[in-house]
């Protein structure tokens, strides 16, 4: 028995990457009856089959995580991707993948592209509104070639991209990846296109040795399954303050002596940040469910 990982699922067929090659794997009959069905990024165990005749997928190891649409398992990075420019930054969109990648178990990495469409001070401002997270950030031009070199080399293991549309997440793909020349670009030329051709998920190995998602995208939490208490453990840049609230179970919104809200106060939480927050808490407050 081998391990491996599954790179591509295609018909049926499985590629898996195992001891530096690929063996294309059919998978036992059990896990369709068991309801469990293999999917990229899944650690398997496999038999590896001879030259005429494919491998078997024997066992999937535990999954750490699994995301749907793409079906993907196992990530560890999410590169949140934000334009400095053209589309304008919706940072609101980025708190919440921010949110569902700490939820999912997911380290965070901030790419701001387009650095070329803006001044520094434009970039510096957008660095600063996450510096206190502490999530890696580079800011890059993906049409320039400039910024990528130091972004593959913080990839390690499996990771997805995601961000609104436009910001350039398949030109960064082609730049980590260039055999593969997603399409980019115009919008609706895109969608006029897309309608004929189906493409299936597929784990690419980098040469600097991560793996990185082929297909953008990524099924954002719902922030309605969260308690309204549960939402700041997403918060990293919170951390430092939370336990120095005079309220346990303070949600850091009107209640008094808020060590959250003093920090931000002082500069030591981004002020975006803490007004999205208080946004999203009262969000999911005003939608509770109670069931
Ligand atoms: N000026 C500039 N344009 C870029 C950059 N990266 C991507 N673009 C352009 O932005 C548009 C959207 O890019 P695309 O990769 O399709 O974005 P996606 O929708 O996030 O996949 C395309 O016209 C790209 O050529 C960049 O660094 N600078
Ligand atoms: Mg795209
Ligand atoms: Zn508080």
């Amino acid at each position: 028995m081998m391990t491996g990982i599954i790179l591509k699922a295609v018909g049926g067929f499985y590629d898996v990457f195992s001891d530096g090659r690929v063996i294309r794997c059919r998978a036992r009959g059990k896990f369709r009856k068991d309801g469990v069905i293999p999917v990229v990024g899944d650690h398997v165990e496999i038999n590896p089959g001879s030259n005429v005749q494919e491998g078997t997928i024997e066992n999937i190891l535990d999954r750490r995580n699994f995301l749907g649409r793409p079906a993907v398992a196992n990530v560890d990075n999410l590169i949140v991707i934000l334009a400095a420019a053209s589309p304008e930054p919706d940072l609101l969109l980025t708190d919440k993948l921010l949110i569902s990648a700490e939820y999912k178990g997911i380290q965070p990495i901030i790419v701001i592209n387009k650095t070329d469409l803006a001044d520094s001070a434009r970039i510096e401002a957008l660095v600063g509104e996450f510096r206190n997270t502490g999530y890696p950030c580079h800011a890059i031009s993906a049409k320039h070639n400039l910024g990528l070199e130091a972004l593959v080399k913080s990839i390690k293991g499996i990771t997805a991209l995601a961000g609104q549309s436009g910001v350039g997440k398949s030109s960064v793909i082609n730049r980590l990846c260039p055999k593969l020349q997603l399409e980019t670009g115009d919008l609706s030329v895109k969608i006029q296109r897309g309608r004929h051709t189906t493409r299936h998920v597929e784990l690419i190995i980098l040469d600097e040795g991560g793996m990185i998602i082929d297909t953008p995208g990524f099924s954002q939490l719902d922030l309605n399954e969260l308690q309204p208490e549960q939402l700041q453990e997403f918060y990293p840049d919170f951390k430092p303050f939370r336990d120095k609230c005079r309220f346990t179970g303070c949600m850091h919104l009107n209640e008094p002596d808020c060590a959250v809200k003093e920090a931000f106060a002082e500069g030591e939480i981004s002020e975006g940040r803490y007004s999205r927050y208080a946004r999203l808490a009262k969000d999911i407050i005003a939608n509770r469910r109670y069931d």
